[in-house]
């Protein structure tokens, strides 16, 4: 039976009429020059893939890989288009004669044009507009996982963890390759195998023998090995009193340590760092900053990577609005990193919501290297159930205009996006088979964040289940859908961080007691018997002065904003006239029962599809939308429940109380 472990790369034999056409540009795969690692790697996959494509006959040309270097006289106009492309470039052109050719500067290209090649097969998009150049949009392109030692996932609902350090480095399990042939598919170039909130055995001698037996394994598919640091290790592990980042012992250690481990990993990403933030060891313990802190560690790495400082802090006492924090913690410090030094920052300012606006340091520092960070993984978006496809939720941020420095896509274009991975033990990775469709879905935005969402979607769906057009005609739509569904009945129109306690899973609006404010739901939306939302203009937090002012008078005012941000930046009564002439508590009523609608509208839709899906993964499918619905109506019956104990209103018309 299917059990989706093959994720997008399955490879489902090609339609008769679809082969014979393919069959007109294809053929035996030829390899000018070297044929080891990265291009073995390209081969293997050609030959996987069309085998299970096409079969025995591959065709009547052939498929040629080439490095540049390796062109020869006369082919030189195969290399034109890439001219100063980025590492990883590649082109693939249509030869009348030859068929196919794939054309690149690294190893790396060719392994990227293998897989662009049978993607743009399996996903049968018409064949003349394979012939292009392709290039990643920007540098880096990373998972984070968030992978304890011990197998425990951080917020991972697809079983325990992919790593199992416990048998490295003597076995290797396949699905290490298999994953490495996964990212390297889409793009991703590189995985922090830890979780931020980092144990500092991934620094020990014990450990480093297990990362290089992982960072061998995947270097041929461009994957390279990042560790999540602890900053207290030099105290923890280094036998050192203090970790302070000025101490020249603790500089000394960290630098020990990075030559330790290039001579064994030349090729080690660098340290990813969360410090300072929910109880992590961090510089400001030691009375230094933030740029302090990742600089020491940016000169022990030296040239040879980079250091990744995460920008997710929130520790003040006396802080008003958690939202304003990170900005007021790093902005002063632009122009101070080293120049290995990346600022990775959250899509939102709070934290992974549903719905938030794009964080207002993007296009703040403009002299600092900043990172996209992402989550993948659905940790406040209803974990392991249903379909919540976030390309659009993706799209939205990366789309922002900052008002600064273009969009945001634009922002992080010289360095990169970071996804919080979704993967696990379970068989089909993600623990549902739509939650692949995250990862691919960054992978295919990190690459070239212009991308839409519904094409994204539809290679996607092509891929790992049917080509058939009334299939995609109908899961694509849904798809786009799904996500805005569940900000319908989570969190609508502006409201954030309503989720229970801790595990974060189902509603929780009217947790209240925690000890501190910022852990409670009812500070996020500080209702009370007149009123909801939170106050974000100059009356209440002002965080909208930490945006341009060009996007922060785009929200000032209610009657013309999009409503979609509304509770976000305001407080409003219950009886606020909506721009559509309804009062803010019937619109959100209507918010919450669209999303509703929408999960069961998703699960009938899929029901009806049934004809072009495998009976296991349609099933598990099914299944998964069921608890889905269940949990909708949970989230707005406990909601508006919630919210009438305060205001005391009616039900609008038409709206039948809860049973
Ligand atoms: O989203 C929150 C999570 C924590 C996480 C933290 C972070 C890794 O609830 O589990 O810790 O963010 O991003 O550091």
């Amino acid at each position: 039976a299917e059990d989706g472990y093959d994720l997008w790369l399955r490879y489902a034999p090609l339609e008769p009429s679809r082969a014979e056409q393919v069959r007109e540009v294809t053929g035996p795969v030829a390899i000018r020059g070297e044929a080891d690692g990265t291009v073995g790697a390209a081969l293997d996959e050609l030959e996987r893939g069309l085998g299970r494509m096409l079969g025995d006959d591959r065709g009547r040309k052939s498929i040629t890989l080439t490095r540049i270097a390796d062109l020869s006289d006369g082919e030189g106009w195969l290399a034109d288009s890439l001219v100063g492309a980025p590492e990883g470039s590649f082109a693939i052109a249509a030869d009348p004669h030859a068929g196919t050719v794939i054309v690149a500067r690294e190893d790396i290209g060719l392994l990227y044009g293998a897989f662009a090649l049978l993607r743009h097969l399996a996903s049968d998009r018409p064949l003349p507009e394979m012939a292009r150049t392709y290039r990643p949009a920007m540098p880096l392109r990373l998972l984070n996982h968030w992978d304890n030692p011990d197998g425990h996932v951080e917020r991972g609902y697809a079983g325990r963890s992919i790593f199992d350090w416990w048998h490295l480095p003597e076995k290797l399990d396949p699905e290490m390759i298999d994953y490495a042939r996964a990212n390297a598919s889409i793009g991703i170039n590189g995985a922090v195998v830890n979780n931020v909130n980092a144990s500092p055995l991934f620094l020990t001698k014990r450990y480093l023998p297990k990362l290089k037996r992982l960072a061998d394994a995947w270097r041929p598919y461009g994957v390279r090995l990042y560790i999540s640091a602890r900053f207290s290790a030099p105290k923890d592990i280094g036998g050192l009193d203090t970790a302070d980042p000025l101490d020249p012992a603790v500089r000394a250690w960290w630098r020990d340590k990075a030559d330790e481990i290039y001579a064994q990993i030349p090729d080690f990403g660098g340290f990813l760092v969360k410090a300072n933030s929910e109880g992590q060891p961090g510089p400001q313990d030691y009375g230094r900053t933030h740029a302090d802190g990742a600089n020491m560690l940016a000169a022990a790495i030296g040239d040879r990577g980079t250091v990744i400082w995460r920008a997710f802090v929130y520790s003040a006492e006396d802080e008003t609005d958690r939202a304003k924090q990170a900005y007021e913690e790093f902005v002063p410090l632009d122009g101070q990193f080293a120049n290995n030094v990346i600022v990775q920052v959250k899509n939102g300012a709070i934290d992974f919501q549903p719905r938030e606006p794009f964080h207002p340091i993007f296009g703040a520092m403009p002299n600092t290297r900043l990172m996209l960070e992402a989550q993948i993984t659905r940790e406040y978006l209803g974990q392991a159930s249903g379909i919540a496809y976030l390309a659009p939720m993706w799209s939205e941020v990366l789309d922002a205009q900052t008002g600064r420095a273009g969009t945001v896509a634009h922002v992080i274009a010289p360095v990169g996006m970071a996804g919080v991975a979704n993967t696990g033990s379970d068989r089909n990775w993600t623990g549902t088979h739509f939650d692949q469709a995250n990862w691919y879905a960054f992978g295919r935005l990190a690459w070239d964040p212009s991308l839409s969402p519904q094409q994204i979607a539809r290679e996607w769906a092509a891929q790992t289940f049917s080509r058939d057009e009334t299939f995609l005609g109908k899961v694509v739509p849904m798809m786009l859908g799904s996500r805005e569904a569940v900000a319908d009945y989570m969190t609508p129109l502006g409201l954030a961080h309503q989720m229970a306690t801790g595990h974060h899973y189902g509603p929780g609006p009217w947790v209240c007691d925690l000890a501190r404010p910022e852990w409670n739901p009812c500070y996020y939306h500080a209702a009370d018997s007149e009123g909801i939302g939170f106050d974000r203009t100059a009356y209440g937090s002002d965080a909208l002065a930490q945006y341009a002012p060009e996007i922060a008078r785009q929200w000032a005012d209610p009657a013309t904003m999009d409503e979609r941000y509304l509770l976000w930046f305001h407080h409003l009564e219950w009886d606020h006239r909506m721009q559509d002439g309804r009062t803010l508590w019937d619109a959100m009523i209507a918010r919450y029962d669209a999303g509703v609608a929408e999960v069961d509208a998703m699960a009938q839709t899929w029901a009806q599809l049934a004809p072009y899906v495998d009976p296991a993964r349609h099933r598990a499918v099914s299944e998964s939308l069921a608890i889905q619905q269940r949990e909708a109506r949970w989230w707005r019956d406990a909601s508006i429940a919630y919210w009438r104990s305060l205001n005391g209103l009616p039900l609008p018309d038409g709206v039948r109380v809860p049973e």
